[in-house]
C-alpha cells in the first residue's frame, strides 16, 4: 500500500543565459552539484588542483535548472509525494510546468504533493535553483549586514557556511540536488515521522515512540511498535494524527563508547495498518544508554563532564568537517574509512562542527556501530545570524527535522547551539556594527534549547562552543565549561598550551601541510617550494605560512629545502598537539576532555587536519594514537624541574614498573630509574624527578619501551641540542602485503618517519615519529604491493627523502 521510486536517472543541468558555460543542458549526476557536473562535462578544471577553484567562482553567481522526466501509471494512490533529502538551496520545483514547491534551506528534508500535477505517461520535472549569492545578498540588503569572520554572505542563507570558503576550504558555493530524491506513493495513510525517545530506568530500556501520521481517509488505524523482542499495539481512531506508544525492553545490554564496552543495537519498527492491510512501515536501530552533561558549578567554576551510563568519560575527541568540499562525493564507504581511522587512533568523540552539515544517516549509523560519541553543533559558525523571517522559521524547521531524524542514534550525545558566535559577539567587534540588530542569541539561548527539549527530550544541550554557562561570563573562561584555545596557533609557541588550565577543550589546533602524495595532487608547481603561488592558494589561514615558520624557528633545525620544510612542519604539528593533549590529560579529572581541531580535510590543503584531503595519515594521526592511548606516561614541567605523570584511563588498576633513562645528546645513559606504579582505574599518579634522575642541561629523558608508550623530555629544543648527525642501519624484508623496514640506531634518532607515500601514493605505514637511543631498533611495516614488487622502491625506503629523522 506504499511504494517508492528513486529519481536519480536522466538528469541534466543548464545555466542561465548569462552563464559562461553550460547554457545548453549537460548531464548531471544526482545526487550531485553543478560544480561536479561541469567537471564531469570537462567544462572546468579540477577545483582541487592548483588554483582551479578560481575557475568555478562564477558558478554560485548564476541560476541553474535541473531537469528530468519519468513515467507514471496511476494506481488509485491517495498520495504521491516528491521527497527530497536535500536541495542546495533556494529552489522552485515544477512538475509539468506547475510549481509544486519552493525551498530555501539545504539542511532540511522536503516533501511536496506531486499527485495533483502528475499525468499518466511522461512527466517533466524541473528544479530551478536561484544563485545562492543573489539570494543571500538580497536578504542581507533587506535585513541589514551583520558581522561575519569571512567576507561572504553565508549567514544570510541556510546553506553550509563552509561552502563559501573557510580557512581550510575552497569556495565552491554551488547549487544542486545534493541528497537523494524519490517519489513516494501511498494509500489511506502513511507514517509521516517517528521519533523514538530512548531511555534507561531501573534496568529497563524504554522506547517512547512519538508517531505522526498523514491520512487521506477517516478510518481507524492500527500501529504496531516493536523494540527488540517486545511489542506494543495501539488503535488510532479516525481523525487522530499523532500517537505515543511505549515499549519496554527488560534488562537491555547497554551501548558504550568503543573504549568502555560493546555497541549492542536493537531493531525498532513501527507498522501502520488498516483492517489488517499493511499501509506503511518505519524501522531503525537504536541503542540503550544514558547521557548526562554535568555542568553544575563547583568550587573552581563549572565542569563540562560527559557521563555515559552514569560513568564520567574523559573525552578523546576530534573536530569533524564535511569530508569532501563537493558533498555528494561523501559516500558510506568513505565515511567508514575515515571513522575507522578515528577509532584506530583511540578517538572516542567526534564533534560535528557548525560551519558544515548535519551529516548523513550513514555517518551516525557508523558512529553507532563503531562506538564513537558525537557532539552535534547546530549549523551556525563564526558570524552573526539574523533572527527575522524567513530565517527564524527556517531555523525552527531545520532543527525540528534534524532532531527527529537523528533521535534514534545512541552515538549522538549532545547538541550545541553554535560555533564561536557567542565568542564573536563578546570579542570580535560585533556589538557596535550590530547596534540593535539580531545576531542569533535568540536561537542559542531560547529557540534551540526549547526545541531540543520538545522534539528530543533525552539529550543535553549547550548554547555554544565555547560557552561558560551564563550570559554574563565571557564564553571562553577557562574555569567554566568548554573553551577554544587559539592563542597558541595564532600568537604563541605551542608550549603555551601548558599555561591553560581548562575544564574542557572543544578546539585547539596546529597546522601542517598534507602528505607529499597529496601535495602532488594539490599543485603542479615545479619545483615544489613552500611558497609557490599554488602552495599558497592551498593555505587559507590568516598568515598561515608565517605561523608555521614561527613554530619551526622555535624548535627545529633550519629547513634547507622543501623536503625538510614538509617533514619539519608535520613533526611540529604532531608535537604541538601531543603536548597539548598530554598536558590536558595530566589535569584530569579537573579537565575532562580534549577535542582536536581538526580530524579531516575536504580537499588537498595545508590545514590543522590529522588526515589530509586524500585520506592519507599525517604524522599527527600517529601522535594522536599515542596521546589518546588509554594509558599514557608523560613528562611535564614542575617548577624549574620535571615530573612524570602516568594516566590510567582504563577500567583496571594499572600495576607496573615504569623505567626511564637519562641520556646525554650522544645517547650515553647517565641515569636510570624504575618507578613502581599502582594506579586506580581512571586515575593519575605523578612523581617529581629529583637528584640523579633529574636531567642536566643538554640531557634528555626517555622511557623504556617495553609495554609502555614512549615518553620523552628534552632540556633543549632540537635546534639547540648537540645531536650527532643520525647514523643507523636500515634493512628491508618482504612481508605479507608489503615491506618491513628495520632501523637500528647508532646515534639518537629523533622522530623517525617512513614517508612511503612518496613511492606509492597508496602505501600505509604502521607507525611514525619514533625516537630511539643508540642500540635500539624499530620495525616499520609498510603496506604496499607496489613497493614490495619493486626492488628499487624497496631500496628507497631506507634513505632520504623517505626515511627521515630530525637529526639527519
Ligand atoms: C575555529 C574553528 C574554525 C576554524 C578554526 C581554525 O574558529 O571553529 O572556524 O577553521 O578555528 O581557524
Amino acid at each position: 500500500m506504499s511504494d517508492k521510486r528513486i529519481l536519480h536517472e536522466g538528469w541534466t543541468v543548464a545555466g542561465d543565459p548569462g552563464a559562461p558555460a553550460a547554457v545548453d543542458p549537460i548531464p548531471a549526476a544526482v545526487p550531485g552539484e553543478v560544480v561536479s557536473a561541469l567537471l564531469d562535462a570537462g567544462l572546468v578544471a579540477d577545483p582541487y588542483t592548483d588554483d582551479g577553484e578560481r575557475g568555478v567562482a562564477w558558478v554560485g553567481r548564476h541560476d541553474w535548472t535541473y531537469r528530468t522526466s519519468f513515467d507514471f501509471a496511476s494506481d488509485d494512490w491517495d498520495g504521491v509525494d516528491l521527497v527530497f533529502d536535500g536541495l542546495d538551496t533556494v529552489a522552485r520545483i515544477l512538475l509539468n510546468g506547475d510549481v509544486i514547491g519552493e525551498t530555501a534551506n539545504m539542511h532540511r528534508r522536503y516533501r511536496f504533493d506531486a499527485l495533483t500535477a502528475m499525468r499518466e505517461g511522461a512527466n517533466e520535472l524541473e528544479i530551478v535553483f536561484t544563485s545562492p549569492y543573489a539570494y543571500a545578498e538580497a536578504q542581507r540588503d533587506r535585513l541589514g549586514d551583520r558581522p561575519n569572520a569571512y567576507d561572504e554572505p553565508g549567514n544570510f542563507i541556510r546553506k553550509a557556511a563552509c561552502n563559501f570558503g573557510w580557512d581550510w576550504g575552497p569556495n565552491l558555493a554551488s547549487a544542486g540536488i545534493w541528497r537523494p530524491v524519490r517519489l513516494e506513493y501511498w494509500k489511506i495513510a502513511r507514517i509521516a515521522e517517528v521519533v523514538p525517545h530512548v531511555s534507561v530506568e531501573g534496568g529497563q530500556g524504554i522506547v517512547d515512540f512519538s508517531v505522526e501520521l498523514e491520512r487521506a481517509e477517516r478510518v481507524d488505524l492500527d500501529l504496531v511498535c516493536t523494540a527488540g523482542e517486545h511489542t506494543a499495539v495501539l488503535r488510532v481512531p479516525a481523525g487522530r494524527r499523532t500517537a505515543q506508544v511505549r515499549v519496554v525492553v527488560d534488562d537491555p545490554e547497554l551501548w558504550w563508547p568503543h573504549n568502555r564496552g560493546a555497541q549492542p543495537l536493537y531493531d525498532v519498527a513501527v507498522t501502520l495498518s488498516a483492517d489488517g492491510r499493511e499501509l506503511d512501515t518505519w524501522s531503525h536501530r537504536i541503542g540503550f544508554r544514558t547521557v548526562e552533561l554535568d555542568t553544575e558549578p563547583d568550587a573552581d567554576g563549572r565542569p563540562y563532564t560527559l557521563k555515559i551510563n552514569g560513568e564520567a568519560v574523559w573525552v578523546k575527541g576530534v573536530n569533524w568537517i564535511p569530508d569532501e568540499a563537493l558533498f555528494s562525493r561523501i559516500d558510506a564507504a568513505r565515511l567508514e574509512r575515515r571513522l575507522r581511522q578515528a577509532v584506530a587512533a583511540g578517538i572516542d568523540y567526534v564533534r560535528v562542527w557548525g560551519g558544515g552539515i548535519y551529516e548523513s544517516e550513514d555517518f551516525y549509523r557508523l558512529c553507532d556501530e563503531l562506538g564513537l560519541m558525537v557532539g552535534q553543533d547546530f549549523l551556525f559558525a563564526c558570524a552573526a545570524y539574523p533572527e527575522e523571517e524567513p530565517f527564524r522559521s527556517e531555523v525552527e524547521a531545520e532543527a525540528r527535522d534534524n532532531l527527529a531524524r537523528l533521535a534514534p542514534h545512541p552515538s549522538l550525545v549532545t547538541w550545541t547551539g553554535n560555533n564561536e558566535n557567542i565568542w564573536g559577539w563578546h570579542d570580535w567587534d560585533w556589538q557596535e556594527p550590530l547596534g540593535e540588530l539580531t545576531w542569533g542569541a535568540g536561537y542559542y539561548h531560547d529557540l534551540l534549547p526549547k526545541l531540543v527539549a520538545e522534539v528530543d527530550g533525552t539529550r543535553p544541550y549547550w548554547p555554544g562552543s565555547p560557552y561558560s554557562g551564563t550570559r554574563d561570563l565571557h564564553p571562553n573562561e577557562q574555569a567554566h565549561a568548554s573553551v577554544h584555545i587559539w592563542d597558541v596557533w595564532n600568537q604563541l609557541d605551542y608550549a603555551h598550551y601548558r599555561d591553560w588550565r581548562p575544564r574542557f577543550v572543544a578546539e585547539f589546533g596546529y597546522q601542517a601541510p598534507p602528505t607529499w602524495a597529496t601535495v602532488r595532487r594539490m599543485t603542479t608547481d615545479e619545483p615544489l617550494q613552500a611558497e609557490t603561488p599554488n602552495m599558497l592558494w592551498h593555505q587559507k589561514a590568516a598568515d598561515g605560512q608565517a605561523k608555521l615558520q614561527r613554530g619551526l624557528d622555535a624548535h627545529l633545525p633550519v629547513a634547507r629545502d622543501f623536503d625538510d620544510w614538509l617533514y619539519f612542519t608535520q613533526v611540529n604539528q604532531a608535537r604541538a598537539i601531543r603536548l597539548g593533549i598530554e598536558h590536558f590529560r595530566s589535569l584530569q579529572p579537573y579537565c575532562t576532555g580534549a577535542v582536536v581541531w581538526q580530524f579531516n580535510d575536504c580537499w588537498p590543503v595545508t590545514s590543522w587536519a590529522a588526515i589530509d584531503g586524500e585520506e592519507r595519515l599525517k604524522p599527527l594521526w600517529y601522535a594522536l594514537r599515542d596521546a589518546y592511548a588509554d594509558r599514557i606516561v608523560t613528562f611535564q614541567p614542575h617548577g624549574e624541574g620535571v615530573k612524570l605523570v602516568a594516566v590510567n584511563d582504563s577500567a583496571e588498576v594499572w600495576n607496573g614498573v615504569i623505567g626511564f633513562w637519562k641520556c646525554t645528546a650522544e645517547g650515553r645513559i647517565t641515569g636510570r630509574a624504575l618507578l613502581e606504579i599502582a594506579i586506580d582505574p581512571r586515575d593519575t599518579a605523578e612523581v617529581v624527578l629529583e637528584g640523579g634522575v633529574a636531567p642536566a642541561p643538554g640531557e634528555f629523558l626517555v622511557t623504556g619501551r617495553e609495554g609502555f608508550p614512549r615518553a620523552t623530555w628534552f632540556t633543549k629544543e632540537d635546534k639547540d641540542m648537540d645531536w650527532a648527525t643520525a647514523r643507523f642501519t636500515a634493512e628491508t624484508a618482504l612481508v605479507d602485503g608489503g615491506v618491513a623496514v628495520t632501523v637500528t640506531a647508532d646515534t639518537v634518532l629523533r622522530d623517525l618517519c617512513v614517508f612511503a607515500d612518496r613511492l606509492d601514493p597508496d602505501a600505509v605505514v604502521d607507525k611514525a615519529l619514533v625516537t630511539l637511543i643508540p642500540g635500539e631498533q624499530v620495525t616499520f611495516t609498510v603496506t604496499s604491493a607496489a613497493i614490495a614488487a619493486s626492488p628499487e622502491l624497496t631500496a628507497a625506503l631506507t634513505s632520504k627523502p623517505v626515511l627521515r629523522a630530525v637529526n639527519d
